[in-house]
Parts: structure tokens; C-alpha cells; sequence
């Protein structure tokens, strides 16, 4: 597994990563309280306001017309590319998904605000986006940023413990959904296979909050990175963000351009011409890639010795 980053933008001493990310793996969910100080929350928080002033209210049953959304956080915030490389964030992704890709990437990042009189969402649980099979694997882990306390009444969260055990393919009953309440500044994370959904605005004032989400680096992601960040916004993104966002290839060679890494097109004026396809691929690629011409070089050796080997035995009596 490729780690990211180390950045030291953050104080991760006392936040036990380990701890977080078991139990994560043991209920589906996990509460970091207060994990971003307030400095860095009110800087997020005032970067995204003139978004959330802009965002328009959603569409149909899922997103709901009392809920306004908008993605793409990282080209509206340079607080925002600061926190998705969270090191103790990071640390609990790569420990819980980390075994069965070589790099991570950002699945999406999402502000959601909701408004009054909203009512709750219909449970779900997001990796149901892919067609793969379940339960063998995670795919991906979410974290919801509180830009609001999350509380009862506001519509925080909600998710249903232990569900990510259940059968994937079954609702639960309501009555057994807890609500992620925590404080402003708070990371809630949960599984792809965690049965949640936003809770209903009971209260006077919008709750506002902001998922990122980080997937295996193979899938196919929510939002189309590639998109939401073409070369000439990545390109004023830290390599590191960039990387995340879909610019690096997880080997082998997924998500190459033009056979090269697609950080190529985020230095220089054009994209560039004719580069020469270069290999991207682990060790255990270029190990069968050697044993299939070790053995062919035996093979023709042989031939060319009559089908003796060197010390003049016969191959074919070996
Ligand atoms: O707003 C929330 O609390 C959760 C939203 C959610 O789960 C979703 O839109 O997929
Ligand atoms: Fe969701």
C-alpha cells in the first residue's frame, strides 16, 4: 500500500488512529469529536459559506428538495485540500481498505445542507453504487465533516450499528438507527457497507456538513475526479491532493495517459506529444515477466545445443 502523505498541518498526537479504524471495523461507524481545530473549521466553513449560498436544492427522493448539495469541494476550498489528507483520517482509510488496493483515491467530496422541515433520507448503503460482490471486501470509507453540530433535532446522521455485518441486500428497522450527534469540527466515518442516512431537520437552522469519501484505487469513483479537477485546476493542487484526486496510476498502469503517469499534464504549457509508453507495474509483474524469459532463453539454449543443456545432459531425460 502507497502512503500518501505525512503533513504536519495537523496535530495527530493524541488521536489513535488504530483505535478509531477497530472500531470502524466493529460497529461501521466511529466518531472522531472535534478532530479539525477551530481555526481550520472556521476557514472551511467561510470558503464553502458563498457555496452554499449558491447551491441549488436538490432533486427527487433521494437528495430531496429541502437539501442543497454541491461537490467538487476541493477547486472551492484550500482549506478543504488541507483535510482530505487529514494524517489520522488517512491512517484509518489506508488501515481499513488499504489491504486490497495499492493506492487510494477520492471517491468524492460533497457539502450537503440540510434545510428545515427536511425529512429523513431513505436508508442506504453507498457501495451499492458498485456491481461487485459483497461482504468479502470493503470498498470504500466515508467521513462526514460536521460544519454544524450534528445533533438530534438537526437532522445528523444517521446510521444503523453492526450493519456492514448484516445482510447486504436487507433494510433494517428504523428503531435501530442511532444519530451521529458530535460538535462542530467533528469526523464521522462510516463503510460503503454501512446502512445510513441523513436525518430529518426538525429545528429552526440548517445543518450543514461535508463528506469526503476515499475508495480502493481501482473502482470506478462517484464523482468523476477527472472532471470535477481537469489538469489546469489539479495543477494548483499539492501533488500529493492531486495524486488522490485521480492523477497517478495505480499500478499496473490504471489510469495512465497517453502509457504515462497523468501527472504529466499537470506541468508545462500543453499537454505534451508522443511520450513513450512506460511501465508502471509491481514487483510480482516484472518476476513472472522474468521467469517467462528465463525459461525461454533455456528453451532456446536448448535448441541450440541439440537439446543438451550445458553439462551435456540430455534436457528431454531431465
Ligand atoms: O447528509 C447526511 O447526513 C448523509 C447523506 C448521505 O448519506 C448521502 O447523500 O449519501
Ligand atoms: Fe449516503
Amino acid at each position: 500500500m502507497q502512503t500518501i502523505t505525512n503533513r504536519q498541518t495537523f496535530d495527530s498526537t493524541d488521536i489513535d488512529g488504530d483505535a478509531l479504524a477497530s472500531r470502524l471495523l466493529a460497529d461501521g461507524y466511529v466518531i472522531a469529536p472535534a478532530l479539525l481545530d477551530p481555526a481550520s473549521i472556521d476557514r472551511l466553513c467561510g470558503e464553502l459559506d458563498p457555496h452554499f449560498e449558491a447551491a441549488s436544492f436538490g432533486r427527487g427522493m433521494f437528495y430531496g428538495a429541502e437539501t442543497k448539495r454541491f461537490g467538487a469541494v476541493l477547486r472551492r476550498s484550500r482549506e478543504a485540500q488541507e483535510i482530505v489528507m487529514h494524517p489520522s483520517v488517512l491512517h484509518v482509510v489506508e488501515s481499513v481498505i488499504g489491504a486490497w488496493c495499492q493506492c487510494l483515491q477520492l471517491n468524492l467530496t460533497q457539502a450537503i445542507e440540510i434545510h428545515p422541515g427536511a425529512p429523513v433520507q431513505a436508508p442506504h448503503r453507498d457501495q451499492d453504487m458498485w456491481a461487485g460482490p459483497k461482504g468479502a471486501m470493503q470498498y470504500m470509507v466515508n467521513v462526514m465533516w460536521a460544519l454544524d453540530d450534528f445533533t438530534n433535532e438537526n437532522g445528523a446522521t444517521r446510521l444503523w450499528p453492526k450493519s456492514h455485518l448484516a445482510n447486504p441486500e436487507e433494510m433494517l428497522p428504523d428503531e435501530d438507527a442511532v444519530s451521529a450527534v458530535m460538535p462542530r469540527g467533528s469526523a464521522l466515518f462510516f463503510l460503503g457497507s454501512t446502512l445510513h442516512s441523513g436525518g430529518a431537520n426538525r429545528s429552526a437552522k440548517p445543518r450543514r456538513g461535508l463528506i469526503m469519501s476515499y475508495c480502493l484505487g481501482w473502482l470506478k469513483p462517484w464523482e468523476n475526479q477527472w472532471l470535477a479537477y481537469p489538469p489546469h485546476i489539479a495543477r494548483s493542487f499539492p501533488p500529493d491532493v492531486a495524486a488522490l484526486a485521480g492523477y497517478r496510476q495505480h499500478l499496473p498502469s490504471l489510469g495512465n495517459y497517453e502509457g504515462q503517469c497523468p501527472s504529466v499534464l499537470l506541468t508545462g504549457d500543453r499537454a505534451p506529444e508522443h511520450l513513450p509508453f512506460t511501465d508502471a507495474l509491481k514487483d510480482e509483474h516484472y518476476e513472472l515477466m522474468r521467469q517467462y524469459y528465463d525459461g525461454l532463453a533455456a528453451r532456446e539454449h536448448e535448441a541450440a545445443n541439440g537439446g543438451r543443456d550445458d553439462s551435456g545432459v540430455s534436457l528431454a531425460a531431465k
